[in-house]
């Protein structure tokens, strides 16, 4: 791989070099064109959201925590852009959690997926769904190629886990009656506001806490969960996030 141009000092190197292992994945033939675009409006979200995670963020993730630890078959389903930002930590939250992966993605390119697979088993993935043909089969009421999931995968799924997404799977997931659990930066997309359970924070910062909450919570009763499960409520907690986007530009007006 090329030395990274990005100096430690840099003060937003953090940032900048989130972007380039999405630059460095669309060279590797892992990330859309497309998902270059849909990085540029995550990475707008996060400035206006301070780019941390916030505490309204982490009462999401405990919830998300809980939801994973309670289901019978939770499947995570992994694009390009999840690809090329967080394949290890993808592969440490299903080991964690005894979730699935599935490579399920919105602009289909067979080479692509092969890359993504590729990718996931060289970070540690030892099972990969929605790779044999056989086994594929379609969610109802869904267009895009994202209809394709694999029978024993997220057909099959109670609950699935799918960052950065688009609004119209969602839907189709909440109508085949399956919880889903978002990483979104943008609380106001279709995906946010359709899931059980939306993350609004960096995938790259949040997954790893998610993955440590469900070790936290691995000891915890079924009812302690549904308690936790429960007491969330993924419409107040949206209106937090943007009540926080208020607060930072507000603060940003006394500061002017
Ligand atoms: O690899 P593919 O073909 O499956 O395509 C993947 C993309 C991401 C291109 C596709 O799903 C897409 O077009 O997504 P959208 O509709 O642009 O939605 C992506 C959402 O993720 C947007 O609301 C962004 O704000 C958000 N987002 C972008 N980067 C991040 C993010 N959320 C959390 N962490 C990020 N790093």
């Amino acid at each position: 791989m090329l030395m990274s141009l990005i100096p430690k000092s840099h003060p937003r190197a953090k940032s900048l070099l989130i972007r380039e292992k999405l630059v460095t994945g669309f060279d590797q033939g892992l990330v859309a064109k497309e998902g270059l675009l849909a990085h540029g409006r995550g990475e707008a979200f996060d400035y206006l959201l301070g780019e941390k995670t916030s505490k309204t963020a982490k009462l999401a993730i405990r919830a998300a925590a809980a939801q994973i630890l309670l289901a019978d078959l939770p499947v995570i389903s992994v694009n390009g852009n999840i690809a090329a930002l967080c394949p290890k930590e993808i592969v440490r939250l299903a080991n964690t959690s005894r979730a699935k992966i599935e490579v399920n993605l919105f602009y289909a390119n067979e080479k692509r997926k092969q890359n993504i697979i590729k990718i996931l088993k060289k970070s540690g993935a030892k099972e990969i769904l929605g790779t044999n043909r056989n086994l594929s089969t379609t969610l109802p009421g869904l267009d895009s190629a994202r209809r394709i999931v694999d029978k024993n995968g997220i057909f099959a799924a109670d609950v699935v886990i799918v960052p950065l997404e688009d609004g119209d799977r969602t839907m189709a997931l909440r109508r085949a009656e399956k919880t889903v659990i978002t990483f979104d930066l943008n609380p106001l997309s279709r995906t946010s506001q359709t899931a059980n359970i939306t993350i609004v924070d960096n995938v790259t910062r949040a997954i790893d806490l998610l993955t440590i909450t469900c070790k936290k919570l691995s000891n915890k009763n079924k009812k302690t969960l549904e308690k936790i499960v429960h007491d969330f409520n993924n419409k107040k907690n949206l209106s937090d996030n943007i009540i926080e986007i208020r607060d930072n530009l507000t603060r940003r007006l006394h500061i002017a």
